[in-house]
Order: C-alpha cells, then sequence, then structure tokens
C-alpha cells in the first residue's frame, strides 16, 4: 500500500501535484482543507466554527482534523492507498496520524515536502483567489498570516519525519510536470 504525506505551505501546489498523483496511482486522496470547506458550504456546526479560523488564516483545532481523517481511513479500508494532503499540519496530527495508521497496520512510506518562497506563495494565491471565492486567497494580510502559521506550527512537522528517514524535499517552483516527474521518481526509486 502507498501512503503519501504531501507537505508544503500554503500554495505550494499540494492539491495541484495531488490530483496527478490519485490519476496515476488511484490512491485516496484526504485533503483536510477539502473537508473542512464541505463541511462549510453543508453549514454544519463544524463547519461554522471552522470558517471562523480558516477565514483569519489560523490553524483549525487538532481534534477537529483528527477526528474527520479518522472517519474517512474507516471508510476506505481496502484502498490502494492514501495521499495526506494539508494533513498533518502540526506535529500532534502527525503523532495522532501514526497512530491511526498503526491501528489499520498501515505506513506512510514518504513525506514529500514542495518548498516554494513566500513572494511565489502570495504570487499564486492572489491569482487563485481571483476565481476561487475563497476567502483565505484574497487578502496579502490574511495570506501572511497563513505562512506565518504554517513556519510556527507547521514546518516542525519535516523534523517528526526526518527522524524517521521518511523526509524528501524538493523545489516547489518550476513547470507542473517536471515537478510531478520528481514526485514519481521518490515514489518508484
Ligand atoms: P488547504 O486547503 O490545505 O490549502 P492550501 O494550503 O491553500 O493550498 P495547496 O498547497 O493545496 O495549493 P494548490 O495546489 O491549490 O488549507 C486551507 C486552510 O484550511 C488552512 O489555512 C487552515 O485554516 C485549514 N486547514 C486545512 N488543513 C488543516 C489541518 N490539518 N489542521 C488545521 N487546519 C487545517 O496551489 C495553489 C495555487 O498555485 C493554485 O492556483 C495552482 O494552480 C498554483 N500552482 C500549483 N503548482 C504551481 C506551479 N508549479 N507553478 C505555478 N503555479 C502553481
Amino acid at each position: 500500500m502507498l501512503n503519501l504525506v504531501l507537505f508544503g505551505p500554503p500554495g505550494a501546489g499540494k492539491g495541484t501535484q495531488s490530483a496527478k498523483l490519485i490519476e496515476k496511482y488511484g490512491l485516496i486522496h484526504l485533503s483536510t482543507g477539502d473537508l473542512l470547506r464541505a463541511e462549510i458550504t453543508a453549514g454544519t456546526s463544524l463547519g461554522l466554527e471552522a470558517k471562523k479560523l480558516m477565514d483569519q488564516g489560523i490553524l483549525v483545532p487538532d481534534s477537529v482534523v483528527i477526528g474527520m481523517i479518522e472517519n474517512k481511513l474507516n471508510e476506505n479500508k481496502g484502498a490502494a492507498g492514501f495521499i495526506f494532503d494539508g494533513f498533518p499540519r502540526t506535529v500532534a496530527q502527525a503523532e495522532a496520524l501514526d497512530t491511526l495508521l498503526e491501528g489499520h497496520q498501515l505506513s506512510i512510506k514518504h513525506m514529500i515536502s514542495l518548498e516554494v518562497n513566500q513572494e511565489e506563495l502570495t504570487q499564486r494565491l492572489l491569482e487563485r483567489g481571483k476565481t476561487s471565492g475563497r476567502p483565505d486567497d484574497q487578502n496579502e494580510e490574511l495570506i501572511r498570516k497563513r505562512v506565518q502559521e504554517y513556519g510556527e506550527k507547521t514546518a516542525p512537522v519535516a523534523g517528526y519525519y526526518a527522524s524517521q528517514g521518511k523526509f524528501q524535499g524538493i523545489n516547489g517552483i518550476g513547470e507542473i510536470e517536471e515537478i510531478f516527474g520528481q514526485i514519481v521518481r521518490i515514489i518508484e526509486g
């Protein structure tokens, strides 16, 4: 089973590369960002709470996203593998994911980190904001806040996977196909 974590700051291209990996390897896509936006669209109480935080560029509580991932793992027993996109975003989430996977006799094979500088991230997200309708993509100050949250809470997750020998960093700037080729080489390496 191929279980991957796709990692990187907001706008690094995790969603973009996930779509290509799913097509090539038939993996189940678990994006906590997409799951939270679905809750917001459905108007659930969880979605209403999450929206308040997401609209400020702040991470939602660990317990909320861990619970969502647990449900999805249980719903997809027998899958060819999972791609975790935008999760884990804190060390507590990474530890919880390992525990959940162990309960299913599974583990993460690679943690692939897309490295992109702040200037490029801001450009990409403002560009996406013109069409995505996402409030968190339409304001430069909010984008800066998301990148700051990433630096403070999420970047340490890289060390967690490095200590397990699973961290693989790649340059996330360049042609989408070329970046995808680098990811495939890691997987098939
Ligand atoms: P997410 O939905 O995870 O989204 P993201 O980080 O904004 O984007 P991603 O990296 O997937 O970028 P994409 O491929 O789309 O998070 C949103 C919010 O949800 C968070 O701020 C947080 O509040 C909350 N949240 C989510 N998960 C959480 C968790 N686990 N714990 C707590 N809170 C959580 O690419 C962006 C743009 O760049 C696109 O327009 C794309 O076309 C473009 N692009 C991609 N690759 C490119 C390339 N190589 N060159 C040029 N442009 C490229």
